[in-house]
């Protein structure tokens, strides 16, 4: 069968780095071990029109990929093919795996979307596949109307699947559990990708070769439950591979593919250190070590120690990020990060100490945080010092307690979907005292304070990447000052062009 994998056209209004899709790349993987011909097109690095790739390739099968910003490009895609080819389309992704705010349905109720996959895909791909090809092994003629017969529902039973009959009928399969071995995956299909079109993985720290840098996970899910935390596909129970399959995939790249760095983007890959610690064995008696590596997503600051940390170090490890998300005691323990300042501070001091960078992240507007208390996360980051502090204005996903609570005692101040994307200096909400205002305010002051530091500048002045990168550094320099402008002119460039 010919599949077709799409990530909509989703420029981010920051200069951020544009990596090939992970999820894509584990289903794509999937269908090439079945057999299938596999495209995956990823919108924002395409010069063609999906349609006009759609129209060539004639797909059996299309699925594309939504977080919830994406999704309204999820739909004008999906539409846009369905103009031009009868083909049954799916969306996957952290938007529609939204149960609680029936997200799923959101998507199969528009004609042009026929299923939904929640939560890990590469399971439910599959079955999805085996039963459209045994459907199409009968019929020369095909149409995604009697695919999606209510008489024959062969969707039936395909747990993590929503669908849509054509009689009109919504159906909410049962959940699907979450990939229990994760050794059993194919590595990433990352041929499938073109290489050369992407960034590295912190192009605004390292000016490396785009093409030769991988992400890879080494674990699956988390087993905290941050308030802020969107976790619709990667579920509580975290999963980890075993050393010497991680092993495996890792000398891949930097043997086979000549890797320059490699960023792991687990959520928290430091749940069990004596994992950590045998990769790091195994890593260094392989002699992998010369190719630097990052947490790109953060490791938890309660579970690290000193010889962790001189471990991760002698194994590779260049930079780690750690969620630090405020500078407040009390809002620490109201958005349950079940860590304190002393213990985030250690872990800051512990891995500067042995000669690994850091990088925060910070939220600017979390519900009930006051001018004072945003001060506060200010004043932290100052004094944690990371070589990148990322502050964002908080953006409440659905699915998350402060959607929740925002839903019950807020108010939203986002239009749609798409104005859910932040690093950008507009509030999304506001609730109690925190107003949008004041968030918009402390925002601003925080890149301000943060960045335009003399003791910050001259320590990245003597930083060849800064020099080598001067360009991107400047307009993120710009941005701190000018982001609005910036957003507006990036949304209505995204609305205007073709699919
Ligand atoms: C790395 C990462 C990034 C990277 C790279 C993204 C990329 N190209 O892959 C960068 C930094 C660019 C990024 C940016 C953003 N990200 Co991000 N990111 C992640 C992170 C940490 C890992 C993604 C990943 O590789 N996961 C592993 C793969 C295997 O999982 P997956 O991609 O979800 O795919 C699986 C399933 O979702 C499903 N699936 C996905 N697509 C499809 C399609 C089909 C057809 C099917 C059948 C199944 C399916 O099957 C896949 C395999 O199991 C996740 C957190 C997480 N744990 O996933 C956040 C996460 C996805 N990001 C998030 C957000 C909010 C963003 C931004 C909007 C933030 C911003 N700056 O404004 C942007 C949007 C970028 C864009 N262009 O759309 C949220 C999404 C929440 C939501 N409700 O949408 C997450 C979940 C973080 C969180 N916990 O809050 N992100
Ligand atoms: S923010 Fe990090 S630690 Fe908290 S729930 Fe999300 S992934 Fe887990």
């Amino acid at each position: 069968m010919r599949v077709l994998l799409i990530n909509p056209k989703f420029r981010l209004p920051i200069d951020t780095r544009t990596t090939p899709h992970l999820g894509l790349a584990y289903l794509a993987a999937m269908s090439e071990r079945r057999g299938d011909e596999v495209v995956i097109f990823d919108a924002d690095v395409e010069d063609e029109p999906v349609t006009e790739f759609v129209q060539r390739f004639r797909p059996h099968l299309v699925g594309i990929t939504t977080n919830t910003p994406q999704i309204f490009q999820a739909w004008r895609t999906a539409k846009a093919i369905k103009e031009v080819h009868d083909v049954p389309i799916v969306l996957g992704g952290p938007h529609v795996s939204v149960v609680a705010e029936n997200l799923d349905f959101e998507s199969i109720e528009k004609p042009y979307v026929d299923m939904v996959v929640r939560g890990e895909g590469e399971e439910t791909w599959v079955e999805i596949s085996d039963k459209l090809e045994e459907f199409l092994k009968d019929r020369p003629t095909f149409s995604t109307e009697a695919l999606m017969d209510p008489a024959l529902d062969i969707w039936k039973g395909v747990e993590g699947l929503s669908y849509k009959t054509t009689d009109g009928e919504l159906h909410r399969n049962p959940d699907r559990a979450p990939v229990a071995d994760l050794d059993s995956l194919p590595w990433p299909a990352y041929h499938l990708f073109k290489m050369d079109r992407y960034t590295n993985l912190q192009p605004a720290t390292d000016h490396l070769d785009g093409s030769r840098s991988f992400s890879m996970l080494t674990s699956r899910g988390c087993p905290y439950r941050c308030a802020f935390c969107s976790q619709s596909v990667m579920p509580i129970k975290w999963r980890a591979r075993s050393p010497e399959n991680v092993i495996e995939e890792w000398r891949h790249y930097v043997e086979d593919l000549d890797a320059v760095e490699i960023g792991i983007l687990d959520d928290t890959a430091n749940v069990r250190k004596d994992r950590l610690h045998k990769i790091c064995d195994l890593l260094i008696a392989n002699n992998l070590n010369h190719v630097p590596w990052i947490f790109v997503n953060g490791i938890r600051a309660n579970i690290v120690d000193e010889p962790l940390l001189r471990h991760l170090k002698a194994a590779g490890l260049k930079r780690t990020a750690y969620g630090v998300e405020t500078g407040d005691e009390a809002m620490l323990k109201r958005i349950q990060k079940r860590e304190d300042k002393e213990t985030i501070k250690r872990a800051f001091e512990l891995t500067k100490k042995v000669g690994i960078e850091t990088i925060g992240f910070f939220i600017i507007g979390l519900p009930g945080d006051t001018e004072e208390t945003m001060q506060r996360t200010i004043d932290f980051a100052i004094e944690l010092d990371p070589l990148i502090a990322n502050f964002s204005m908080m953006t409440p996903y659905p699915g998350t307690l402060v959607y929740q609570i925002v839903k019950k005692e807020g108010r939203f101040l986002m239009k749609d979907w798409e104005d859910s994307v932040f690093f950008d200096t507009r509030a999304r909400y506001e609730i109690w005292d925190t107003t949008a205002e004041i968030q918009e305010k402390m925002y601003r002051k925080a890149y301000r304070q943060f960045y335009w530091r003399p003791k910050y500048i001259l320590r990245r002045i003597k930083d060849l990447d800064f020099w080598l990168n001067i360009g991107r550094n400047a307009r993120i320099a710009y941005r701190t000052v000018f982001p609005r402008v910036e957003k507006e002119e990036l949304k209505r460039q995204m609305t205007e062009s073709s699919i």
